[in-house]
């Protein structure tokens, strides 16, 4: 790269004239800025580019047109372990995501995640929507390597208009429809940040349920027969498939409104732009007659979209069908900026930059793998070996139908074989049964901690408001010996002021409140009301399977409580019940007020 083109006089004049008129478009292009646009439940048939005529999404669309498409690019079959891929490089059960909920998905803490080098390197890192890799430091987003986080930490939330959401640890309101303020607030750190090289990560929470979208786009799909439907063997739920559909054309106006003001701003050229999906689509519908959807390993499980714009060096409309996946994201964004890992475990993925710059003469053979709770598929370039065991050729068979394992038996075999040694060497680094990591408090740089209901156990009667318990509370409080606690440990000893995100009603009142962690204790009595309705419900626009409905949860101090190092339960119970409850219980926040030990 250093070296002069031969025709150099010639062109100097122009480079001269490139330099002082700022049209120079290789300026600067070893420090990228990158924008990776990561949605959540949509498939790979859900855009009209793949050739999904029920919907249209022109701007998403345009980034496969103005970049290079990976057509053949496969994720894990949920949302954390896929977050997990991309951001370590590394196969999910390596790095401690099991599942998607109470601590589970939790990223183990001696990986080094891509934002971390990128910070390392100089950049300024953001990252707006649904993070769900955990949600206490050292496990949340600021704790990771992202300077600016606006958005929620959980893997799903109950309402998607101006909901309880979180901004660098504190508890806030959002604004507006989540997709709109989270793409709107990635425009204008981006608009702040422009001067500097930075890395917005943008995960939306969207096709992902509940089914909830603006009018706007809900109209045109409201009465919509849907010419493309799901395959025969599929159950099609249509009010599904339609707010997905909207959720998705949503997606696409965002995505219009981001590049606008990359343009805008002057700054396309050089921004890197990535679009991908964490699993397949949260139900049958059209998916170009593939098997399978989210959860499962099939090919319609685990093939996502991916398009990679950066009009400085990568030719616009290229395309390849080579098989790649979210554990190549890491290696091929630290390639792209020449930046080094700053992490020692080694990378399951590799650098696509080869591919992207069509010099890939000598790319090997490679195997992928999709894996998920005990479920192992293995995709070669032409073959899928099915969890199961049968062998498809997905060339010649892209729906699965033909099991041909007795045709080729030597990929058979050497398909089975990489499986199984994937289940023998990387599956067991998962350990087996629960996830025993304690859910951590304090921590060296950040003062803050939540502690949701989602982490919580809870004793006798009381009950979790949904069967998901991501975004739930605890209600139905009604013995004063019953208790709501979570396994914790202290990282740092300190002071800590604690508040109780609650309901109660007016009759409620005068429960007294206790929290304790060993032999540290404060109470509290409950003298305020807030009795807001159940929210969620009324948006859905078709009805949610396991997501909680939401309330309206304020803070009450519970006062400062000293907190010593070590594995403690935090324990919550109610000393008194004067009515027919205590209160709601939706989360504990603790903030470090004290210097601190360690
Ligand atoms: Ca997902």
């Amino acid at each position: 790269m250093n070296t002069l083109p031969k025709n150099w006089p010639l062109l100097a004049p122009l480079f001269l004239f490139a330099l002082l008129t700022g049209h120079l478009a290789l300026a600067n292009t070893d420090k990228p800025n990158i924008i990776v646009i990561l949605t959540d439940d949509q498939g790979w048939g859900d855009l009209s580019v793949h050739g999904n005529t029920n919907l249209s999404t022109p701007n998403i669309d345009r980034l496969a047109a103005q970049g290079m498409s990976f057509d053949r690019f496969y994720v894990a079959p949920i949302c954390s372990p896929t977050r997990a891929e991309f951001m370590t490089g590394r196969y999910n059960p390596r790095t401690g995501v099991k599942s998607a909920s109470r601590g589970e998905e939790r990223i183990d803490l001696d990986e080094t995640t891509v934002f971390e080098d990128f910070k390392a390197a100089g950049y300024h890192t953001a990252a707006f929507g649904k993070w769900h890799n955990g949600m206490q430091p050292p496990y949340h987003p600021n704790a990771r390597g992202i300077d600016e986080y606006y958005g929620f930490c959980s893997g799903h939330w109950g309402h998607y208009y101006s909901p309880m959401l979180e901004h660098n640890g504190e508890i806030v309101t959002g604004e507006g429809f989540l997709i709109d303020d989270f793409t709107t607030r990635a425009m204008n750190y981006i608009e702040a940040h422009k001067e500097e090289p930075f890395f917005v990560y943008l995960p939306y929470c969207t096709p992902h349920s509940p089914m909830q979208v603006p009018d706007r786009w809900w109209d045109k799909f409201e009465n919509h027969d849907l010419p493309l439907r799901a395959r025969k063997d599929q159950s099609e739920n249509l009010p599904h498939a339609r707010a997905a559909l909207a959720m998705c054309e949503n997606i696409d106006w965002n995505v219009g409104r981001l590049m606008q003001k990359l343009n805008d701003l002057k700054i396309a050229d050089n921004t890197i732009v990535i679009y991908f999906s964490d699993n397949g689509p949260n139900g049958f519908r059209w998916n170009g007659d593939m098997k399978g959807k989210k959860g499962t390993v099939d090919e319609g499980g685990v093939r996502s979209a991916f398009f990679i714009r950066w009009p400085a060096k990568i030719k616009a409309g290229s395309k390849t069908d080579t098989i790649s996946g979210s554990i190549d994201l890491k290696p091929t964004l630290l390639d792209l900026a020449g930046i080094r890992d700053t992490g020692t475990l080694p990378m399951d993925g590799v650098s696509l930059k080869p591919l992207l710059f069509d010099h890939a003469e000598n790319w090997p053979d490679r195997l992928y793998i999709n894996h998920f709770v005990g479920k192992t598929s293995v995709r070669s370039q032409r073959f899928r070996l099915g969890f199961k065991g049968g062998l498809y050729d997905m060339q010649n068979d892209p729906g699965q139908r033909v099991d041909v394992r007795a045709k080729f038996p030597k990929v058979y075999e050497k398909l089975t074989k990489a499986g199984k040694k994937f289940d023998r060497e990387v599956v067991p680094e998962l350990p087996e049964g629960k996830d025993e990591r304690p859910f951590m408090i304090g921590h060296p740089d950040l003062t803050f901690t939540q502690l949701p209901a989602r982490d919580a156990i809870a004793t006798g009667d009381i009950k979790r408001s949904g069967r998901a318990p991501n975004c739930s509370f605890y209600t139905n409080w009604v013995n004063t010996e019953d208790t709501i606690s979570w396994n914790a440990e202290v990282q740092i000893e300190g002071d800590y002021r604690a508040q109780v995100y609650y309901t109660c009603t007016k009759e409620d009142l005068g429960t007294v409140l206790e929290l304790r962690c060993g032999e540290s204790a404060i109470t509290q009595k409950v003298t305020v009301a807030n009795n807001p309705p159940l929210v969620g419900r009324e948006s859905d626009r078709s009805p949610r399977r396991s997501e909680s409905f939401m309330k309206d949860f304020v803070p009450l101090d519970l006062g400062v409580i000293h907190l010593k190092k070590g594995p403690n339960q935090l324990v919550l119970k109610a000393l008194e019940i004067p009515g027919t409850q205590s209160i709601e219980m939706r989360l504990i926040m603790l903030n470090r007020i004290s210097k601190g030990k360690n």
